[in-house]
């Protein structure tokens, strides 16, 4: 099916009543289909899909621990406070919230877009870990020969972004409608759905993330990581994008 069809039978199908059709009075542009699904209010932390020393010595429990349980847990909580008190917005996905957060009340767009952004990546974050690295399989590994030439071009130019990430943020693979990849970096927790874009996978930079074992040595920590991928999990992201129902 050509993508233009598909996409407008994807805007069709997400034409539903919704609550939040309108905020603060702005008539919303319908949303893709796609971002219908994923977390909504009462927002609740996942957990971890294996034992927190699954991915020992690269990432150590104690690591693991603490940014699940403390640090996730945390925008998971202040999320939920943010949105408690706008019933408009607590009726959206948390895609929407991110995808329009400049049409959300001011008072809680910092808010929406620090939690929810948050939230949104390591919801994903966890699921991409716990595996023995490796590499793709499929038509994943023929789009990143196509797109960055190889893998180890790929690993370079991302461990790259990561590095060079000034302060907090994340190193990215974006994925288009059409499954072709490409590398970004964004600070703090900002979600590329704020900028309708799809992330395929992504490795968080903040301080927390690798702090008590690498200390200063951010890139030690970008390098190592690739050891625990899942690959298999990215390779189902990456047929969800294409076929549109990939959420965060
Ligand atoms: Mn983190």
């Amino acid at each position: 099916m050509p993508s233009v069809f598909r996409r407008s039978i994807l805007f069709a199908g997400a034409v539903s009543a919704v609550a939040a059709s309108t905020v603060r009075g702005v008539a919303a542009a319908a949303q893709p289909a796609h971002l219908k699904g994923g977390p909504s209010y009462p927002f609740t932390l996942p957990p971890l899909p294996y034992a927190v020393s699954a991915n020992e010595p690269y990432i150590d429990a104690q690591t693991m621990t603490l940014h699940h349980d403390k640090h996730h847990a945390a925008y998971v909580a202040h999320l939920n406070e943010a949105v408690k008190d706008h019933p408009q917005v607590a009726a959206m996905t948390l895609a929407e919230m991110l995808g329009r957060v400049q049409q959300l009340p001011e008072p809680i767009q910092a808010a929406v877009r620090n939690n929810g952004g948050g939230h949104a990546y390591h919801s994903m974050f966890w699921t991409l870990m716990g595996g023995k690295g490796g590499a793709p399989e499929g038509e994943l590994a023929v789009a990143i020969n196509r797109d960055f030439g190889s893998l180890a071009a790929l690993k370079e130019g991302f461990n790259k972004a990561g590095a060079k990430q000034f302060g907090s943020g994340w190193a990215l693979v974006l994925v288009d409608g059409r499954g072709k990849l490409s590398l970004a970096a964004r600070p703090n927790q900002d979600s590329p759905l704020m900028d309708g874009k799809t992330t395929l996978f992504g490795n968080d930079v903040w301080e927390h993330a690798y702090y008590l074992k690498y200390q200063n040595k951010r890139p030690d920590y970008l390098a190592a990581w690739w050891n625990v991928l899942n690959w298999g999990v990215i390779g189902q992201r990456y047929k969800d994008a294409k076929a549109g129902v990939l959420v965060v």
